[in-house]
């Protein structure tokens, strides 16, 4: 049977069929979806967990005992993941493992680009990398018999246009899972030197099957044709590539670590020029060319962003392969629209507030980085998750400021925060550190986590108490307050900035759109308004100029009824009380 599947469906169903019935993960755009999907199939526990190395781990724990397990997470969640995976590349395992590490080549909602191919060689696991969701099926499933069979951790690399491209994808039936049965073996699983370093000598040996394996494999494919070019490429490239190129002799990997360098050799003598088309960083041609077989690449392609149709089109035509912008469609005149916090987003008061304070807002990701952006402008940092208390403690202490705050979701707060506020009691930072507690992971779909009070498959679970957590980790100055009032938001940071040893502030108000959009009374704004920009200044997308202009040539301000959530942040950054709620106005018309 045919299915219309995005890579990440396909994942899902892969590991079904493979007869893995456990999987972890944290969410993180591209990767969410393959968790959402995979706990769909009967039989299937698969979780959230608070980040990727715990998730990580609870999978090593499953392979262990001999189940099959799926740990999935976008790029940068394997560089939190990568203490264990370091060393579960020396342990070996039991039931198969694989990793799914879903990269976000041009940073459509990443902080960076990196490049995970990089972790094939860097940790010594072998690397899977689909061009489309049937591959992505059928990889998942090459990927845990080739964990089994060589005792590794192997990555399955997607990227942002695998993960949510749709194709069609066969089904087949799915495998019976083999019963878990943990089985101590302290001298393949206690990494303490001695054992490690036996267990390294077999990493090693590993990857001299691996490279031999290489050869062989028939996901590694040579696709002869015209013998004036020979591409080497992988992944997305290789759909571009035969879409431009349709003529081409190409060399399509699909074991992308380690490389199956001697045929790779035998299909360059057999074309006159070797071009090698990689998004990112130059990971096939740099070991192409170390083990000396001539090509190109990144002279012509770019080592930013992704590799689009027409980016390739480019390339081609400066390497002199096609005329210039050969085909190439007309650029779309595609009116911009940057992202904002949504109408009603319980995160804008706060940003309001601390802007009016003047403080120095060391922030971390999530919806919220988006008050780094106009007319905000009151978050001035993001490296990573967990990252904000950790940069404000240091400003504190080198008495770089006298206002720090650090600003985190509550998601991101019990994936990396807990660690960092202990460090503030631990060293007495002064430091406010406000916690956004919208009950929800929302910037990547509203996913539950351990304080939402519900799990991956949407049963009741226990709700860490953040109040009490904080408080345990031993802060002193705990304030909850409703961001939607912002006098009590000013006071308390305020009140916190007075304060010695660190403070934490906690948001109370839901995300506005998960678990179901919440839609109050809209407000609108009388004729009298003098145009002033007060209430532009909160960046609430609900509210735009009218086109109407007073006798100063000052633009009124008209709220978009529609989108409008009843708030009130406007209501209360109006100087001339010019906001009311609808419902009077319509009240008043009826009578
Ligand atoms: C290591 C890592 N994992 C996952 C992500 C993806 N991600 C970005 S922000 C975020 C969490 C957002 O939730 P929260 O902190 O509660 O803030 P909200 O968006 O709800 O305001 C996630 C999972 C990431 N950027 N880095």
């Amino acid at each position: 049977m045919n299915v219309l599947f995005s890579g990440n469906e396909a994942v899902a169903r892969g590991a079904y069929e493979a007869g893995c019935r456990f999987g972890a993960a944290y969410p993180g755009t591209p990767s969410s979806e393959i968790m959402e999907n995979f706990v769909r199939y009967p039989g299937v526990h698969a979780q959230w967990s608070p980040n990727e190395k715990v998730a990580f781990e609870v999978c090593i724990g499953a392979s262990m005992s001999g189940a099959r397990a799926m740990a999935a997470m976008k790029h940068v969640g394997v560089n939190v993941a990568a203490d264990p995976l370091m060393t579960f590349a020396y342990t070996g395992l039991k039931g198969g493992f694989v990793l799914i590490s879903a990269d976000d080549p041009e940073m459509h909602s990443s902080q960076n680009e990196q490049d995970n191919r990089r972790w094939g060689p860097f940790a010594k696991i072998p690397i899977l990398e689909p061009s489309d969701s049937a591959e992505a099926r059928e990889f998942v499933m090459r990927a845990f018999q080739l964990s089994e069979e060589y005792d590794t951790p192997v990555m399955l690399r997607l990227t942002t246009r695998i993960s949510h491209s749709k194709g069609l994808v066969e089904v087949g039936e799915p495998k019976e899972p083999v019963p878990a049965k943990y089985v101590k073996d302290i001298d393949k699983y206690v990494m303490m030197p001695a054992f490690a370093r036996k267990r390294h000598i077999i990493v090693e040996e590993r990857m001299e099957k691996l490279r031999r394996l290489a050869e062989e494999i028939d996901i590694n494919r040579e696709e002869m044709n015209d013998s004036k070019i020979g591409i080497v490429t992988g992944g997305i490239s290789y759909q571009y590539v035969k879409e431009i190129l349709p003529d081409a002799s190409v060399f399509k990997i699909g074991m992308t670590y380690p490389l199956p360098l001697e045929r790779i050799r035998a299909f360059a003598g057999k074309v006159d020029r070797l071009l090698v088309v990689e998004e990112l960083e130059p990971f096939y041609e740099e070991q192409l060319k170390i083990h000396g077989i001539p090509c190109e690449g990144k002279e012509y392609t770019t080592l930013l962003g992704e590799i689009t149709p027409e980016r390739l089109r480019n390339s081609l035509a400066k390497a002199g392969v096609i005329e210039n912008g050969k085909g190439a469609p007309k650029p779309e005149n595609v009116v911009p629209r940057p992202p904002v916090l949504c109408p009603g987003c319980a995160h804008r008061g706060v940003f309001y507030a601390l802007k009016k304070l003047k403080a120095d807002v060391f922030g971390d990701i999530g919806c919220y980085t988006l008050a780094a952006l106009e007319p905000l402008e009151a978050l001035h940092s993001c490296i990573c998750m967990g990252a904000s208390i950790g940069n404000a403690i240091g400003a504190a202490l080198v008495k770089g400021t006298a206002k720090p705050v650090a600003i985190i979701g509550d998601s991101t707060f019990l994936h990396s925060g807990i660690t960092g506020l202990l460090d503030s009691v631990y060293n007495q930072a002064k430091v406010t550190v406000v916690i956004l507690d919208n009950h929800a992971t929302a910037m990547t779909g509203g996913q539950q986590h351990p304080a939402t009070g519900y799990s991956l498959n949407g049963e009741p679970a226990p709700d860490v108490n953040i109040p009490e957590l904080v408080k345990a980790l031993g802060v002193k100055n705990v304030h909850l307050i409703d961001p939607y009032n912002l006098d009590q938001t000013k006071k308390a940071l305020k009140t916190s900035f007075k304060e010695e040893g660190p403070s934490v502030v906690i948001t109370t108000r839901p995300c506005m759109l998960f678990p179901k959009k919440i839609k109050g009374h809209a407000y609108y704004i009388t004729e009298d308004c003098n145009g002033c920009g007060a209430c532009l200044r909160i960046g609430c997308p609900a509210i735009a100029g009218a086109g109407v202009f007073t006798e100063k040539g000052l633009q009124k301000v008209i709220i978009d009824e529609t989108t409008c959530t009843g708030c009130e942040l406007c209501v209360q950054v109006c100087p001339i009380d010019v906001i009311f709620p609808l419902a009077e106005k319509e009240k008043a018309v009826k009578s």
